[in-house]
């Protein structure tokens, strides 16, 4: 059973990123002649290339559409550099996770990093309304706000920490597994052990609707599932199926509770040594590669549940009544995080929401 959906997984991903990379991508130029202004315009552009070789550092594995997302990266940088700019892309955490990957580029040991923006939150405290639950509707609502003056806001305090913010990938809309029961009702959380992020608002969520949240590094999830240690997790279905939570979690319960984002981030110690075109081809490569990775995000995410039935899940849908009852009982940790944070981000943050849906 199992082989056969991995053999499938792997064959739809194929075919869905060919039709997608179809898409991406320039053609070779004809070189103009050396005596041009152009020409020597091109090679004083040039000359300001350097060959260098930067690491990059990702949680999830090579299979899934952030990892897909990366590779597509790459090739942009090496075709927009002239192949002078090579990125060296390490995938399924073996950097470390992204606390430790963030932590690395702040040091200069590591180039980019894609984390997801919930564990940014010990560093810049405001994407914590990026975690507020229930806030988006769907993916183009926080492309709206990811893209606008809240998301710009948001990565504009990075480089105080170290840290030049590109871009937004897209994790997606989270749900829970768990190898208890079926979560259908607000009830249904009580006293289930939850692995979460290391995110103040995700535990005291958790905590409030009654469940026991314990936050963890990604990298570990997976035995601490099989070994029980936790009850059950909460990811987009993509990411349930790429590290195949499906074999320890019998239940998956469509809570769409809340929109991850990853941001593009990059060393601001490396950030500073680069001249403007490299700064350039990093930007429009992250932003472009970003736009084939969402595409990506939503075709597999669209196309994991009946995938992850086949491999066994029992399934089960929460009612809008029940998703709003759920937002009801977290309220108050939303309110406290928001007076922390400060109303005007915030009332921003949901004007900016009303205008997407408009
Ligand atoms: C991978 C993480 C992961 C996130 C989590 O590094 O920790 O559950 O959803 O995607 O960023």
């Amino acid at each position: 059973m199992k082989k056969w959906v991995n053999r499938l997984s792997a064959g739809v991903l194929v075919s869905s990123m060919l039709a997608l990379s179809a898409c991406g991508g320039g053609g070779n130029q004809t070189a103009p002649s050396s005596s041009t202004p152009e020409a020597s315009k091109e090679q004083a552009a040039d000359s300001k290339i350097k060959e260098r070789t930067i690491k990059a550092g990702i949680g999830l594995n090579e299979d899934h559409p952030q990892g897909q997302g990366l590779k597509k990266f790459a090739e942009l940088v090496a075709e927009k550099s002239g192949g002078k700019i090579k990125v060296q892309n390490f995938y399924a955490a073996q950097l470390g996770d992204d606390k430790k990957m963030t932590e690395a580029l702040q040091g200069g040991l590591q180039e980019i990093t894609i984390p997801s923006t919930s564990p940014m939150t010990g560093i810049v405290k405001e994407y914590s309304i990026l975690d507020f639950p229930f806030l988006f509707n769907n993916g183009e609502e926080a492309d709206a706000v990811l893209d606008g003056p809240v998301g710009q806001q948001l990565l504009d305090k990075l480089p105080d920490h170290g840290l030049i913010g590109l871009t937004y990938w897209e994790n997606g809309f989270r749900n829970l597994t768990n190898s208890k029961r079926p979560v259908e009702k607000a009830e249904d959380f009580q006293g289930l052990k939850i692995r979460t992020m290391q995110n103040a608002v995700h535990l005291e969520a958790f905590a409030k609707l009654g469940a026991n949240p314990t936050p963890m590094a990604f990298s570990e999830v997976f035995t601490a599932l099989e070994s029980k240690t936790v009850d059950g997790q909460e990811n987009p279905l993509a990411t349930i199926e790429s590290n195949k939570f499906y074999e320890v979690q019998p239940y998956l319960s469509m809570t769409q509770h809340v929109y991850t984002p990853f941001a593009f981030l990059v060393s601001k110690k490396f950030w500073d040594q680069l001249s403007d075109e490299e700064k350039a081809i990093l930007k429009d490569s992250a932003i472009e590669a970003g736009k084939y990775q969402r595409e990506l995000n939503r075709q597999v995410n669209g196309e994991a549940l009946e995938r992850l039935k086949a491999a066994g899940m029992k399934v089960n849908e929460v009612s809008a009544e029940e998703k709003a009852k759920m937002n009801e009982i977290i309220k108050p940790v939303i309110d406290k995080f928001a007076a922390e944070i400060g109303e005007d981000l915030v009332k921003q943050l949901y004007a900016e929401i009303e205008k997407a849906r408009k």
